[in-house]
């Protein structure tokens, strides 16, 4: 296993509840504290009860993958050597070309971030007025219409790829709307072809969101080639990364040759401006990550992979918590572990489970509650919205993202799963534990 950044030794000591007459043990490792709140009858296997926590060291979702450091300082030397750090480099040209042949498509337009990618792409195909757009998603989709003055419309998704619901898209369009943004969400294909025949109808442009699906598809065809544009992340945190980065994929040899301006202030040469544009240029130096990335994104999905099973087999009998199904006929990332909790049946709620994994230094995450409509500025704009979310509501409500990628073994995994059953297992004595808890590492919407 890859080393981590953040020790234990930089936390503070686990929570332990005090026991009347009894001091409170400060001991990091929770030894002391597992003699003294031993339960009768149990295995004092939760840290929250006492026990040492299932990790010395913080299990988080989305640490970085690492490539290979030399080849990765290998280029770096060449850029040194080379004088060209930015501004269409010849790195940043391999890099555009490698991810145009992995998506399928004949233009690849690499940017600085997939958040700019999204703005320069709806401002590129002529978006205004209203896009329809999911609210479940990370909040980047939505600021990237309202930043440029379109006003999203929400719609509901589907509760098992948790992509847009083509049904919920026909009823919500009107005759303002003049575009679709729908989200390959965890890197599940949308219904792209009910989405593609909607906006072929109602002539409206569609734009995907693919910040999650690089890698991902159909097994006849890649993610990247749908709708009128797709956007790419690689950002630090996915599967593939160019430290910070983006990337948008088209057969559309006329918007590509305006995104290429645009990405560039618009430049055409050295001195004439011939459209509305602005810095969205991806760095040498982020190139150069984003290619040994690049060579490593066989391996990183078959560890992915090989984690995916682990946690399958390890939640399955765990009552109240599932593993969201990958389909067989699909080409997947296995970038995120995506988990739904059943509060009734596993005895906890998603947010309780989420806390009592921080005291076993695992950080799990709710991407992406509340759901966009009730984040600002949106919740004030709409704050009716979420009458019409129904699915969202509910999956915001339910999702917990476990940690996965490089940093994280099959054996970890293991044990990470074994704790959730244990947490499970005691689930009254969990709550109840958490009730009296004051731990600093308690997320901030428990921390009391
Ligand atoms: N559309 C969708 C559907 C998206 O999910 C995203 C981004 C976008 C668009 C926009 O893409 P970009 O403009 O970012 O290219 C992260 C990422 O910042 C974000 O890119 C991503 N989605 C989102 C789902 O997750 P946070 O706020 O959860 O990241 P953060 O800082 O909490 O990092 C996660 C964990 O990883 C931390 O516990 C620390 C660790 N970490 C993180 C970084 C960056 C490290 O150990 N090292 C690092 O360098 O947003």
């Amino acid at each position: 296993m890859a080393s981590h950044t953040i020790s234990n030794q930089d936390m503070i000591a686990p929570h332990v509840p005090v026991a009347p007459g009894r001091r409170y043990s400060a001991r990091v490792d929770g030894a002391a504290s597992a003699r003294v709140f031993a339960i009768p009858g149990r295995n004092a296997d939760v840290a929250l009860l006492g026990a040492k926590p299932a990790f010395a060291e913080m299990l988080l979702v989305g640490r970085p993958n690492m490539p290979d450091r030399a080849t990765f300082m290998g280029r770096i030397d060449r850029m040194f050597d080379s004088g060209r750090l930015t501004n269409r480099g010849p790195m940043l040209l391999e890099f555009e070309e490698r991810v145009a042949r992995i998506a399928g498509t004949r233009h690849c337009i690499a940017t600085c971030n997939a958040t700019v990618g999204l703005e320069l792409a709806i401002s590129a195909l002529g978006m205004a007025g209203d896009v329809i757009v999911p609210s479940y998603t990370f909040v980047a989709t939505v600021h990237a219409l309202w930043r440029q003055g379109l006003r999203p419309v929400f719609c509901d998704i589907n509760p098992k790829t948790h992509c847009l619901d083509p049904d919920s898209v026909e009823a919500a369009i009107t005759s303002r709307t003049t575009g679709i943004l729908a989200v390959h969400m965890w890197g599940n294909t949308c219904a792209t072809h009910a989405l593609e025949d909607i906006a072929e109808r109602h002539g409206l442009k569609l734009l995907f969101d693919a910040a999650h699906a690089f890698g991902c598809g159909t097994k006849k065809r890649a993610v990247g080639g749908y709708g009128d544009a797709e956007v790419f992340s690689f950002h630090a945190t996915k599967c593939v990364h160019a430290l910070e980065g983006g990337a948008i994929v088209t057969d559309d040899s006329d918007l590509a040759g305006r995104l290429r301006l645009m990405v560039n202030f618009g430049f055409s040469d050295e001195d004439t401006v011939k459209h509305l544009g602005t810095n969205g240029k991806m760095s040498e130096a982020s190139a150069a990550m984003g290619l040994t990335s690049l060579e490593s994104m066989d391996a990183i999905i078959a560890h992915n992979r090989r984690n995916y099973a682990a946690y399958a087999s390890g939640l399955q009998a765990i009552p109240g918590i599932s593993l969201m199904s990958r389909r067989m006929n699909q080409q997947h990332n296995y970038h995120y572990i995506v988990t739904e909790i059943d509060a009734a049946t596993a005895g906890l709620t998603r947010d309780e489970l989420v806390a009592a994994l921080r005291l076993e230094n695992v950080v799990a995450r709710r991407y992406f509650y509340p759901g966009c409509h009730r984040m600002q500025p949106y919740t004030g704009l709409f704050p009716q919205a979420g009458r019409t979310l129904p699915v969202t509501e509910e999956i915001a409500k339910r999702v917990m993202v476990l940690p996965t990628g490089m940093q994280v073994s099959e054996a970890e995994v293991g044990r990470l799963t074994s704790r959730i059953a244990a947490i499970v297992r005691q689930a009254p004595a969990v709550r109840a534990a958490l009730a009296q808890c004051h731990d600093p590492r308690l997320p901030p919407f428990l921390r009391q």
